[in-house]
């Protein structure tokens, strides 16, 4: 192995690798780098593994909803310009954050077995044991995602929805601390990671609200080029949650949505067939267009030769069936399509212009 891994001498004179990995400074971000980090430390006890902590536009913009600020790859950015200067050589992301499409130069190396990817309620707690269905009229719900208010809005008309920004350490705070909400919607996989599970009081299924595109699994993003770790990393993809992600991401993309449309998405893996809901959604969720197709994943043992050839919405998975990856992107694309040809540009259009204007 050689490349862009630096070298260490250790005491005992044998020569180790250092890899080092780029992490956003929240809590949260720390956790999901800190599991990796581990995970690999089990595969590679001999590799040495370093922890860069930087803070990215995300979490210095605050006070603005995520869906207002006009940055594309808003926590990523500066985590990118040092995987580019070959300041750290891994960067653990969300992969509900990652864009479809990446800068030329990176690539997704490894995608995690996907935590539960459903929304969750956290309710104020002076509301304890009420859900959705039984919170007095009017209540105030907290979320900046475009994609839940509209889904719950449709589905819980008699409730109010407003913008919460900050960390998940500070929604919580100015949900506990402050009479503003009455609960909040959080990706349960977030809460889960954090150790937060005991404030779930409400999972919702895909009746309720379905989940963004890639909620629920880790991402490693590396350079494209780095052969050597992206080789060390791809041990790590999980193949039914990158199969469930690829036709995830496939949809999205086709659909020309970023992480801020109101965009949902379901999937499941059964046997040898991967179904895929997909749906989109007016900023109010009273126009609402959603299919659900299927395709065959079988595994066919036929991987990829070159990492070239074997790249799917930004995917490196040069040891997953390459047909099965096909199928999965082809079925997101499809979908999309049926959905194009029944109007989703106008709806996603007006949800864009509406919010821009906001
Ligand atoms: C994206 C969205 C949100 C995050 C939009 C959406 C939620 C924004 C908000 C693309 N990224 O989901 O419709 O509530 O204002 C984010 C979270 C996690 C990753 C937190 C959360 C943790 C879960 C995971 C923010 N990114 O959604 O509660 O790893 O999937």
């Amino acid at each position: 192995m050689s490349g862009n891994v630096s070298l260490c001498q250790e005491g005992d004179g044998k020569v180790s690798r250092v890899i080092r990995m780029g992490t956003r400074k929240s809590q949260l971000a720390r956790i999901q780098t800190d599991s990796v980090a581990s995970r690999l430390k089990e595969l590679y006890p001999e590799v040495q593994l370093e922890i860069v902590a930087m803070s990215t536009i995300g979490d210095k913009i605050l006070d603005t909803a995520l869906s207002k600020i006009g940055e594309k790859s808003l926590f990523t950015k500066e985590l990118e310009n040092a995987l580019e200067r070959n300041e750290v050589d891994i960067v653990v992301h969300s992969l509900k954050d990652l864009p479809t499409s990446l800068p030329t130069g990176f690539t997704i190396g490894a995608i995690l077995q996907r935590e539960n990817p459903h929304d969750a309620v956290v309710l104020h707690p002076k509301n304890a044991g009420l859900t959705l269905d039984s919170l007095p009229g009017k209540s105030v719900i907290g979320t900046s995602s475009l994609r839940r208010a509209a889904q719950l809005k449709k589905r819980f008309p008699q409730l109010e929805f407003e913008n919460i920004r900050g960390n998940l350490n500070t929604r919580l705070k100015k949900l506990d601390e402050k009479d503003d909400y009455a609960a909040i919607i959080l990706a349960a996989a977030g809460l889960k990671r954090m150790g937060w599970e005991n404030r779930i009081s409400q999972i919702l299924g895909p009746e309720d609200c379905m989940y963004a595109v890639g909620q629920g699994a880790l991402a490693v993003e590396v350079r494209a080029q780095d052969r050597d770790i992206l080789e060390m990393v791809s041990v790590l993809h999980h193949p039914d949650t990158v199969l469930r992600c690829i036709s995830e991401r496939a949809f999205l993309k086709q659909l020309e949505g970023g992480c801020s449309v109101p965009v949902a998405v379901h999937t499941e893996v059964k046997g040898s067939m991967l179904y895929l809901t997909g749906a989109v959604y007016s900023l109010d969720g009273a126009d609402c267009l959603k299919d659900t197709m299927q395709t065959c994943v079988e595994i066919d043992n036929k991987v990829s030769e070159s990492a070239q050839e074997c790249v799917h919405v930004a995917v490196t998975a040069n040891n997953i069936s390459s047909s099965a990856l096909d199928a999965a992107e082809k079925l997101g694309m499809d979908l999309a399509n049926v959905l194009l040809n029944k109007g989703a540009k106008d709806i996603l259009t007006t949800a864009r212009k509406l919010n821009d204007a906001r």
